[in-house]
């Protein structure tokens, strides 16, 4: 059985980014929606007991995939966001942002770009593949851990873009709730899932 993480913060406490509202909502009705609906879906069936990054990269119902990108999606939106986020990466993961895409500025000009033009619902992505990093984009709670996704590998970086992440604030105005996003970023975490094995 999957459980609903707690969030690492309080509701409110990425205001004035992300309002409060749309924080309960999201991990209170959606997160928890996920979940519930992702251990209904593999109650029974062999994958029981399994671990999320198992599942999701093999093969998988439409429910599982749906429900279980949705589950680990959030769980690692949540953590990749902190009320003292904001600012630049450091260490290896600066580095090698800077090497991949130029500079901090052009990485972030690109995942900005790839998460304002993912039509309809998905999110954007940072993705460590077995060739560096990579900036990509999925549909639905899809994630690139998945076998069948155009980049393939560890999710770094995930920004939700489907329309409950941020109507409530931002209503269409899709690209300022990306811009005001880059200020809650939690590049610690980032960090340490990129020096993770
Ligand atoms: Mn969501």
């Amino acid at each position: 059985m999957f459980e609903l993480p707690k969030l690492p913060y309080k509701h409110d406490e990425l205001e004035s980014f992300i309002d409060s509202h749309t924080m309960e909502l999201h991990h209170g009705k959606h997160h928890a929606g996920y979940t519930a609906k992702l251990n209904t879906a593999i109650e029974g069936t062999d994958l029981e007991g399994r671990k999320i990054e198992e599942i999701l990269s093999g093969n998988m119902t439409p429910a599982i995939r749906n429900n279980g990108g949705g589950f680990y999606n959030h769980d690692l939106f949540w953590k990749i966001m902190s009320p003292s986020g904001g600012g630049e990466p450091t260490g290896e993961l600066a580095e090698k942002i800077s090497e991949t895409f130029g500079s901090f500025e052009k990485f972030k000009e690109e995942f900005s770009n790839a998460a304002a033009t993912q039509f309809g619902s998905g999110w954007a992505w940072l993705v460590k593949t077995s060739d560096g990093l990579q900036v990509s984009s999925t549909l639905n709670q899809d994630n690139p851990l998945m076998s069948d996704v155009k980049v393939q590998g560890k999710p770094l970086l995930g920004l939700d873009v489907w329309e409950h992440a941020y109507y409530l604030s931002y209503q269409n105005k899709r690209p300022d709730y990306i811009t005001a996003f880059w200020n809650v970023v939690n590049w610690e975490e980032v960090s340490k899932r990129y020096e993770d094995k």
